[in-house]
């Protein structure tokens, strides 16, 4: 029976009056997947509702922050108590070190670290600074990866930019963007290139090390460790973007899958919760150039706020005590859920490679291998659309976008996996 979306539709027609495209993320206006978004009224566990009642099984997680289920209850009850001591102070509290403490658990490399309400804000300031700290203007990032919508972070971006199909975005001073060299991911000699033609110029190599924003792209054997020798090599800062992959891949992220030790590590998503929290952080001779200390200057109205930090304390807390059980939970329930979508359009006749790292995931619909951005782009972006669209008519809202990753949480059992296969079951077709 299809679904009842008439009050949703009321509060998009109001929102479309009042916000451009009646998002505050353009991803989230289901433009390039087609249908009308649900407005979502209440999450708990690995379910949505929206305002007319329907209820969804939850596939992208609030983008990837809500890896222990939506409304986790020691997460609601100590966003709870530090409400009641005040919402913001705009000075310093014990919260700031103690997830910080957290984090440095989880992140030998991170030796300092500053809180930011996004990870937007994380990884330009961490740009800022490895520009700041080798006094060199060009920055290395990779087409299909995205950082956050700062001016140099939107050249040839992921996520949405890649969603919507733009180059980058209007705005951007082509002497701001010139500084951006973004270039073919999973391709070291590209790097090498790079640093041949820009010698002692560049001052970071910015990474997403499993990409998640041109969809699931796995680094190929070696590359991590070809960006570590390179960035080290030619005196330039290896920054890795763990914004999405930070606590989510393993409690270390992906540099301690991949066994790579960064100069700087942004943070975002898991790191609060749900509440806007991000974080950067890393080698201490580098983070000590930042103000109050050094010459470069960041800051940030709600960095550290008490309810984001309540919220990563105890978000973090319960995966560090629990980390055997979540993560290799989560390896069993994202491969059964991936793989078993994947026979199914098999079964079918449907091209589709299944890219998976843990519990993120794509399915990307093309018979090509994925590993990089323009082999992400010969998917059937109309094919994912329609099985988007059949989805969400049989209760599973996936990513909203052929380049986007999907999620996995600890609130995902067996019943879901059924609830997945059977709904896939009708929308292969
Ligand atoms: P935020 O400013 O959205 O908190 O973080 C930016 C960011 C930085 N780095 C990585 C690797 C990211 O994935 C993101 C944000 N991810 C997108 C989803 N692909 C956010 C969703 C949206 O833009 O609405």
């Amino acid at each position: 029976m299809p679904r009842i979306l008439t009050r949703s539709r009321e509060l998009q027609l109001r929102a479309e009056s009042l916000l451009p495209g009646g998002v505050d993320s353009p991803v989230r206006a289901f433009r390039s997947v087609g249908g009308d978004p649900p407005f979502v009224t209440r999450a708990e566990g690995a379910y949505l509702w929206d305002a007319d009642g329907n209820r969804y099984l939850d596939m992208f997680g609030s983008w990837g922050p809500m890896i222990l289920g939506h409304a986790f209850p020691p997460a609601v009850e100590a966003i709870q108590q530090a409400a009641a001591r005040g919402a913001s102070f705009g000075a310093s509290h014990a919260g700031e070190g103690d997830l910080a403490e957290l984090v440095m658990q989880c992140f030998p490399s991170v030796e300092r670290l500053r809180f930011t309400s996004s990870g937007t804000e994380a990884c330009m300031s961490a740009v800022r600074l490895a520009r700041g700290f080798t006094g060199r203007n060009f920055v290395i990032k990779f087409e299909g990866c995205y950082h956050g919508h700062s001016d140099a972070m939107l050249v040839k971006a992921g996520s949405g930019v890649a969603t919507l199909g733009i180059p980058g975005s209007a705005g951007i001073p082509a002497e701001t963007a010139q500084h951006t060299l973004a270039l073919p991911y999973n391709d070291l000699a590209a790097v090498q290139a790079a640093f041949a033609a820009y010698p002692g110029q560049i001052a970071c190599i910015i990474v997403e090390p499993v990409v998640g924003n041109a969809g699931t792209i796995a680094p190929a054997v070696g590359y991590l460790q070809g960006l570590r020798t390179l960035a080290t090599e030619h005196g330039a800062l290896l920054i890795i973007d763990e914004v999405m992959t930070g606590f989510r891949l393993s409690l270390g992220g992906a540099q301690q899958v991949y066994g790579i030790t960064p100069d700087l590590t942004t943070l975002g998503k898991i790191i609060g919760g749900g509440l806007p929290c991000g974080a950067f952080g890393g080698r201490a001779d580098v983070m000590e150039f930042l103000a109050p200390l050094g010459p470069v200057y960041q800051a940030g109205t709600l960095s550290g706020n008490p309810l984001a930090m309540a919220a990563g304390i105890a978000t973090l807390s319960h995966l560090i005590a629990d980390q055997q059980t979540v993560y290799a939970g989560l390896e069993q329930s994202t491969a059964a859920i991936a793989d078993g979508v994947a026979a199914l359009a098999r079964e079918a006749g449907i091209a589709v490679t299944t890219n998976r790292v843990g519990s993120m995931f794509t399915w990307f619909f093309t018979d090509q291998p994925v590993t990089d951005f323009a082999s992400a782009a010969t998917s059937d972006t109309a094919r994912f659309g329609r099985f988007h669209r059949a989805m969400m008519e049989a209760g599973v809202w996936l990513p909203p976008s052929q380049y986007e990753a999907a999620f996995v949480s600890t609130a995902h059992g067996s019943a879901e996996l059924e609830i997945l296969l059977e709904a896939a079951r009708g929308a292969l077709v």
